[in-house]
């Protein structure tokens, strides 16, 4: 089996893996609509529906897939993380937090459908995701044991210790100049934890042994702090056209691993760390040419 994807196979991977996770996105929001009030509807269908590189509900199926599973009904799963991601966009974007006008390209929930009902559909999306990512378990065939775990895990991520602690780290850092130490730890509970759990409940959920774990996880913290150090170098060398998100990490007054380090060293960094996660899944026993490209591909992607 070949180690890794060519820049075509790669591609081609990425889109037939985005329309899986749009179908497994469009089942959940058929679940998820019809229980929530009316005016709500849109300004959720919005933030969950407007596009984005999908990556944690395609970290978590190659996880799995790793891990030996093998059943089309991850995607079911997977969608509870990009549930999540997506409330976070909207809630980010807000004018108590960031204030962006831009998101993918596109205006911001926010903008097109208030503040009142991104506010509610992006709260409304907290439990949901929970709510999808348990039943999806158990579509899996997944005991309620494990099926209860994966939304702890789900759950523990997206908290305080995890990506809404590290989100306050990030508003507290404001107009500061952080260390290194303080980045990290920022990016690892804002970033970091929610890529770390795609991968750790693919694995789950393929009942992956101890020593696949392990690397899944080392996998997707390496990854994490390699996905921010190429966020902030994108942010750093391209306007918010190509980006197709405002505002910038410098009008915010945002430390970042540019600010830090320079461009130079920061790139050196995110390449080490793609290297360290590869070196991750072969000690976990797992041959993926799918996670040893998607490593890559997270730090040479230009959105
Ligand atoms: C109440 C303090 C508080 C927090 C609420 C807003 C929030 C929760 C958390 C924010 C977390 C956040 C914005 C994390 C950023 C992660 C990140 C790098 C986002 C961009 O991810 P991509 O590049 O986006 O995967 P696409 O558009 O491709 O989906």
């Amino acid at each position: 089996m070949k180690l890794a994807l060519d820049e075509d196979q790669l591609k081609e991977y990425l889109s037939a893996e985005r329309e899986s996770v749009e179908v497994g996105l469009e089942e959940a929001l058929t679940q998820i609509l019809p229980g929530i009030p009316p005016q709500f509807r849109e300004a959720l269908s919005h933030g969950v529906s407007s596009g984005g590189k999908r990556i944690r509900p395609i970290l978590c199926v190659a996880a799995y897939k790793a891990s030996g599973g093998q059943s089309q009904g991850i995607y079911a799963l997977a969608a509870s993380l990009e549930l999540i991601h997506a409330y976070s966009l909207m809630h980010d974007d807000l004018p108590c937090m960031d204030d962006a006008e831009l998101r993918r390209g596109q205006t911001t929930t926010h903008i097109v459908h208030g503040e009142t009902a991104t506010t509610v559909a992006g709260a409304l999306l907290i439990p949901a995701a929970s709510l999808i990512a348990f039943r999806g378990a158990l579509a899996l065939g997944l005991h309620e044991r494990l099926a209860a775990s994966l939304v702890q895990e789900l759950s523990a991520a997206a908290g305080g210790g995890g990506m809404v602690g590290g989100q306050v780290l990030d508003l507290l850092g404001e107009d500061l100049s952080l260390t290194a130490e303080q980045l990290n730890d920022l990016h690892r509970r804002k970033t970091g934890a929610l890529l770390r759990s795609s991968l750790r409940m693919g694995g789950m959920a393929a009942e992956a042994s101890e020593n696949e774990l392990r690397g899944l996880e080392e996998y997707g913290d390496c990854i994490g702090l390699a996905f921010q150090i190429a966020d902030d170098l994108l942010d750093a060398t391209s306007s918010a056209r190509e980006l197709g998100k405002n505002p910038s990490d410098a009008e915010l007054g945002k430390s970042t691993y540019v600010s830090l380090f320079g461009i130079e060293e920061a790139t050196r960094k995110a390449l080490e760390l793609v290297s360290t996660a590869r070196a991750a899944l072969a000690e976990g026993g797992l041959r993926s040419p799918q996670l040893h490209a998607l490593a890559r591909y997270i730090v040479e992607r230009n959105r």
